[in-house]
């Protein structure tokens, strides 16, 4: 009875320790998932036929449901007039496959911040906010205490790794900013941003100064109105420029430089050099909209492929080769739904699509490729449209593709639009709420994976578990049983097998004797923990046996025990 009562309380404290606020409590969401899946059956299999990677490459279809996914499939299909409209993009043709749930730590449907902090850290938190603790207050109170730091970026730069990101959005805005950023809300950008007063918040933009960011290889994306003053044209009333402040940050290296891009001509112009570091920030604000640049025929900014390529590349120049976390983000997919614009949204997957193929065919087998969404957007694709019609017609009143809330709600039933209107590419396809910004969908979303270990990224996982994995995968974080053991065991398997091959040629048996010390150095470590434990358990056993003869032979001498008590 007392017993049950002891483990009733340890697990009343257990339960207590883990809140979800917790660094631990997804943490230990992540372990179990993560164990199940290498201890079954097949993971036993796998895990010992391969070798951890060296480099993860994580891309992110932001705002890119699996709905997202179709009508964008569909569509391209359609508009190179293929009568087969299921010819999958190329990342749906990765091995393997599986779905995240993608909940915010407070609300069913998530928001780029905090999911973006779930796939970049491995914790849930709080709606709209940037690499914080929940439960910390809404003035960045709390100091250092309140921050999360065992993100992929900063656990990978302890270790020597590289890390880098492009993104067609701001290189502020709430996917790249998930990766370095820590603030309470994702709209504080720049210093005068709304809300930042009356709080101890630092802008998003200032942060590309600070730990981690400062130690990136390559940051490319859009957003000098967030680091540029507003005598020039930019948002910041401070009158710093962060751009040329970045610049200014002496190297971790003599040998190191830094470059800064503020334009498309300089991006194609720019041969990656050895231990250089590079911002590229190519627009005022967010990449304007593949779709636009095609119909201006202009390239006023890279396409996310070629900075894509570029970012691979800045990776292959660095000379300490102990691997690199990179991520690429395609932003617009989500900002052209946000106003139910679908042919933007479906170039934009486009072009995303490109990205991945071409990193694919620049990069070797120590490379684990991940592609997944933030999140979804309120999109469906209701029936039964003739497949001879184009997915943006409609069959009858039922347009095929539907948002649930956004600006396309037109005049509350948007159902007599004509052909031609939906053929514009900045038709606003019809929403049945209105709002000036589509909110997000919160079911779960997709992950395609492909490389080493890629089959940790299947079935129904947490968004949180995309980066549990990531750093267990590159080793980043040594303090638990994972399979940083299985790397590290592995590769001292191999280093033994090929010291013996030497020895073995030398033939010297002193040499040969001591490597036999070296190679079972470990179960004999294990050996004499299992002699210490053994003696132990023997010695409270005889300490119990003398204490239970004692007892025995004293009551013996005075009464008869008495059964009934
Ligand atoms: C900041 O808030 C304080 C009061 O809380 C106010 O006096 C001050 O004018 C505000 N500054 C700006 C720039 O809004
Ligand atoms: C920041 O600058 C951009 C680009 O000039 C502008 O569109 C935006 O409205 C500004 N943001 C704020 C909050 O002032
Ligand atoms: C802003 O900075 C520039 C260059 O650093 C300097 O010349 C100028 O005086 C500054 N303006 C103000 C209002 O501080
Ligand atoms: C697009 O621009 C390029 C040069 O920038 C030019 O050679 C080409 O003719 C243009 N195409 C059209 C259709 O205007
Ligand atoms: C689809 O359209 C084609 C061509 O107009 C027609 O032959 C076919 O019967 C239609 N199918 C359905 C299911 O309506
Ligand atoms: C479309 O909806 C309107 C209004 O409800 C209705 O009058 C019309 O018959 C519907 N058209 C079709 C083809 O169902
Ligand atoms: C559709 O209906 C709305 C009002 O219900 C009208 O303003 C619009 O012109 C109509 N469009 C077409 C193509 O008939
Ligand atoms: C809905 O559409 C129908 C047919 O186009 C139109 O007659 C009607 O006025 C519209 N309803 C509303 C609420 O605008
Ligand atoms: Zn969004």
């Amino acid at each position: 009875m007392r017993l049950a009562a002891l483990s009733t309380l340890l697990i009343t404290v257990g339960a207590a320790t883990l809140r979800q606020e917790s660094i631990e409590y997804w943490n230990s969401v992540g372990r179990d998932c993560l164990n199940s899946k290498l201890k079954s059956d097949f993971g036993k299999v796998l895990a010992e036929q391969q070798t951890p990677p060296k480099n993860v490459i994580l891309f992110i279809g932001d705002g890119m449901g699996i709905a997202t996914i179709t009508a964008a499939r569909i569509a391209r299909n359609q508009g190179r007039g293929s009568a087969d409209t299921n010819i999958p993009f190329f990342f749906e043709t990765f091995p393997f496959s599986g779905l995240s749930k993608t909940a915010s730590f407070d609300t069913h449907t998530t928001d780029s911040a905090a999911s973006a902090v779930a796939l970049m850290t491995g914790h849930k938190v709080e709606q709209n906010t940037l690499g914080r603790i929940p439960g910390n207050g809404n003035k960045c109170e709390n100091g250092e205490k309140a921050k999360i730091r065992d993100g992929i970026a900063d656990l990978a730069l302890e270790k020597g790794l590289e890390v880098g990101f492009a993104t067609t959005s701001s290189i502020t805005d709430a996917t790249p900013g998930a990766l370095y950023a820590k603030d309470v809300h994702r709209r504080m950008e720049f210093d005068s941003a709304p809300g930042m007063n009356g709080t101890s918040c630092e802008d998003v933009a200032s942060q590309i100064l600070n730990h981690p960011a400062d130690k990136f290889r390559v940051m490319m994306g859009g957003g000098h109105a967030q680091f540029l003053s507003e005598v020039v044209g930019g948002n910041r009333t401070d009158n710093r420029s962060i751009e040329e402040e970045w610049t200014q940050i002496t190297p971790a290296l003599k040998s190191h430089s830094r470059v800064l891009l503020a334009s498309n001509e300089e991006f194609v112009r720019h041969e990656p050099k050895e231990g250089e570091q590079l911002l590229g920030i190519f627009s005022p604000l967010h990449f304007p909209y593949r779709v636009d640049e095609n119909l201006a025929n202009r390239s006023s900014v890279p396409r996310l492929s070629e900075m894509a390529v570029k970012a691979v590349q800045m990776m292959n120049k660095q000379s300490n080769n102990k691997g690199y976390f990179l991520m690429i983000e395609g932003a617009n997919i989500d900002k052209a739904q946000h106003k139910n614009k679908f042919h933007l949204a479906a170039e934009e997957l486009n072009e995303f699509d490109r990205a991945i193929k071409q990193v694919s065919e620049m990069v070797g087998d120590d490379t684990l490729i991940i592609v997944t969404a933030d999140h979804a957007h309120a999109l469906t694709i209701p029936g039964y449209l003739n497949k001879t019609e184009s997915i943006f017609e409609r069959d009858g009143n039922v347009t095929s593709i539907f948002f649930a809330t956004g600006p396309g709600f037109g005049d509350g039933n948007k159902t007599n639009y004509t052909k031609e209107e939906a053929k514009d590419p900045h038709f606003s396809q019809p929403s049945s709420i209105y709002f000036k910004d589509a909110r997000h969908g919160g079911e779960d979303v997709g992950i395609w994976a492909k490389g080493p270990f890629a089959w940790l990224f299947t079935g129904t996982i947490e968004n949180t578990q995309i980066a549990y994995n990531i750093k267990y995968l590159l080793c980043l974080d040594d303090k638990e049983d994972s399979i940083c053991d299985l790397r590290s065991s592995m590769a001292e398997k191999k280093e033994n097998e090929e010291t013996e091959k030497r020895l073995h040629k030398t033939t010297q048996s002193t040499q040969t004797e001591s490597l036999h010390i070296l190679n079972t150095d470990l179960p004999m470590r294990g050996m004499v923990i299992a002699l210490l434990v053994i003696t132990c358990v023997l010695a409270v056993l005889v300490a119990v046996l003398l204490v239970l003869l004692l007892r025995s032979s004293f009551r013996g001498s005075v009464k008869p025990s008495d059964s009934s008590s």
